[in-house]
């Protein structure tokens, strides 16, 4: 069966054909690609189709597709068995290089996904400081947990209201929702209700409007009023750890949160998440601690050798300069592209992830000039690259992604296929 076959009798047993909603290609149009597997920098439909990935499965896979050194630890892992139920070594030497990379965590505990990481980081920010009250920021997404899946409630520092149905109100009113990188609104909220936040979480580089960086002070000035207040400021790094660096964002620009999620690259391409922090706060974790979480595959062997490899060969190569200079040589081209073209855009880019706004030429530094991108043209983009060969995001708000195996050779017949694609739009 072909790509539309597979997808109509997808259809037929999940719900919109999908096991995660971005994957239906609703927000671009057309009929989704089902792949068949992934090689290097590419991956190949059903129909033997072949697309240079800047994907990358949403993040994880920074060594890209079937890395030897990942792919051989899976294996041998599956050779010993896929679950225990009891603690296994490679669960312990994962941690050791998460406790290693990342100086603000003292302990971690591994999740299955980065939703539940961020639903038991919040459990236990809540547990640790006796208050009820947390803070996010629009645009920023940390999962599908009903305390974060809320949307801004009308003024600017209101309770939210769900952002979805199946979310009651009440669980929505826990939650205040910010402007993105906006300091005094921050300032303002804690002066006001800072003794009831129990904590702040925010993606310290947002990706899920699209990438946007936090601007100068934004990062400095959450660390102090959380401190200020007695409020625990949560680094959510499902994105960004071992993406920006070993040490994640809190390494590339220097602030320490009290706890940090984790997700996407630790596992390497398997089921992940993981949260951790400081011993004092950590430690309040069931069984040393009173706070309750658990989880039947949490350390998950065949998932701990995926992600002990990825990162055991991330620190080998070091990779992060090299990454950097790479994607800035390879989104300055493709803005040339679209300049020649004279299509209006503006783009960002922190290391190797990045998104391209399309439609707009106003700075993207938070939801509402994020919005101002051209979606339906985003979603034109998008199909003429399809048809050139070439995977980004699905969706305007997502960020593209390069690994260590995209090179100089990929890159440059990657503008090929863009460029022709640019031409055809
Ligand atoms: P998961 O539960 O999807 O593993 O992680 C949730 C999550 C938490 N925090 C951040 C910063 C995230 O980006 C995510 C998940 N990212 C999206 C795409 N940006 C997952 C893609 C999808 O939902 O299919």
């Amino acid at each position: 069966m072909n790509n539309q076959q597979l997808f109509e009798e997808a259809k037929k047993y999940l719900p919109g054909g999908v096991n995660s909603p971005v994957r239906a290609f609703k927000a671009v149009g057309g009929s989704p690609i089902i792949v068949e597997r992934g090689q290097g920098a590419y991956i190949y439909d059903v129909e033997g189709n072949r697309y240079i990935d800047f994907l990358l499965s949403w993040g994880p896979l920074i060594l890209g597709h079937r890395h030897p050194n990942v792919e051989s630890s899976v294996k041998q892992a599956v050779e010993k068995g896929l679950s225990f139920g009891l603690t296994n070594p490679y669960e312990i030497e994962l941690a050791k290089e998460v406790v290693g990379s990342f100086p603000s965590v003292d302990k971690v505990r591994f999740v299955n996904s980065g939703t539940e990481a961020v639903m038991s980081a919040i459990r236990l920010a809540r547990g640790y400081t006796g208050r009820k009250y947390i803070v996010k920021f629009e645009g920023c997404y940390h999962g599908h947990y009903d305390s974060v899946l809320v949307s801004a409630g009308s003024g600017v520092a209101t309770l939210a209201i769900p952002g979805t149905p199946g979310i009651p109100e009440e669980v929505a009113k826990l939650t205040f929702v910010l402007p993105y990188n906006d300091s005094e609104a921050v300032k303002k909220l804690f002066e006001e209700k800072g003794s009831q936040i129990a904590a702040v979480i925010v993606e310290p580089v947002a990706g899920n409007m699209g990438v946007v960086p936090p601007k100068e002070e934004f990062l400095k000035t959450l660390r102090e009023e959380s401190e200020k207040y007695g409020a625990l400021l949560i680094f959510d790094e499902v994105i960004t750890g071992l993406r920006l660096a070993l040490g994640g964002a809190q390494e590339y620009y220097g602030i320490e949160p009290d706890l940090t999620t984790l997700g996407k690259v630790i596992g390497g391409g398997m089921p992940v998440g993981a949260y951790g922090g400081k011993e004092e706060i950590m430690s309040k974790i069931a069984p040393e601690g009173e706070i309750y979480q658990a989880g039947t595959l949490s350390g998950n062997p065949v998932t701990m050798a995926a992600g002990l490899a990825t990162v055991q060969t991330l620190k080998e190569l070091n990779p992060y300069e090299e990454l950097d200079k790479r994607t800035a040589q390879f989104t300055e081209k493709v803005s040339a592209l679209l300049k020649e073209k004279g299509i209006p855009h503006t783009y960002n880019r922190v290391g190797s992830m990045f998104t391209f706004f399309l439609g707009t030429q106003e700075k993207v530094t938070d939801y509402r000039s994020a919005l101002k991108s051209d979606t339906s043209l985003f979603g034109k983009f998008f199909n003429s690259l399809l048809k050139n060969g070439v995977l980004i995001p699905p969706s305007q708000f997502e960020a593209w992604f390069l690994s260590v195996v995209h090179n100089e050779e990929i890159l440059n017949e990657a503008l090929e296929r863009i460029e022709k694609a640019i031409k055809e739009i």
